[in-house]
């Protein structure tokens, strides 16, 4: 099976700019918000509103691309995370973005993938088990990719890195039977 490289790293998802695509913690209109969607939509600049209108809206789970206008990025993909308690199921929700993300950028044949922790700021999905389904999504996903080698997640607080490194290191091991 082909490697894929998964780094966790504390920082700011607008300020990755050896990766091809930064992935959007979006909300269904495509629209600036707050969190990550807001920093996105203030980095890449008001084109990226307007590219996004026709496309949206979006369903949870669902992930579209666009350009990445002023970001140092060439792509950005965005993904309606699950509202946490009301988008059921929840865990499939959530690995339907991470899996429809990374089929995105494969099919546009992109080597390099940064995530946030979606859906665990606003959308009140605690962040351990988000951690979970995410990187147990990725690592599933991987033997499918073509072309993406190199999955970053960025964090950012101290704590998040720790509860992804932590999972990480625990699939890892095998210890993780889900
Ligand atoms: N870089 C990396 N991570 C960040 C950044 C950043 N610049 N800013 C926040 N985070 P959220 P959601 C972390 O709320 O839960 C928006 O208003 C944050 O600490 O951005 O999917 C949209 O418009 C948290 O751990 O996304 C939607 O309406 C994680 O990123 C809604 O919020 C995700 O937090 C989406 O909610």
């Amino acid at each position: 099976m082909r490697h894929l490289d998964i780094e966790l790293t504390r920082g700011d998802i607008t300020a990755q700019p050896d990766v091809d695509a930064i992935v959007n913690a979006a909300n269904a209109e495509l629209r600036t918000g707050g969190g990550v969607a807001g920093a996105i939509h203030r980095a890449a600049g008001p084109g990226l509103e307007e590219e996004c209108r026709p496309l949206a809206p979006i369903r949870p789970g669902e992930a579209v691309i666009t350009g990445a206008h002023d970001l140092p990025n060439r792509y950005v993909i965005h993904c309606l995370g699950p509202v946490y308690g009301r988008d059921e199921p929840a865990d499939a929700l959530l690995a339907g973005c991470y899996r429809n993300a990374l089929r995105l950028a494969d099919e546009a044949e992109l080597g390099s993938v940064a995530f946030p922790a979606i859906s665990t700021g606003v959308f009140g999905y605690p962040v351990e088990e988000a951690a979970r389904v995410a990187l147990r999504t990725v690592r599933e996903v991987a033997g499918a990719l073509q072309s993406v080698d190199m999955v970053r997640f960025v964090l950012f607080s101290e704590d998040d890195l720790r509860v992804h490194r932590e999972v990480l290191e625990r699939l890892e091991a095998g210890d993780e039977d889900e």
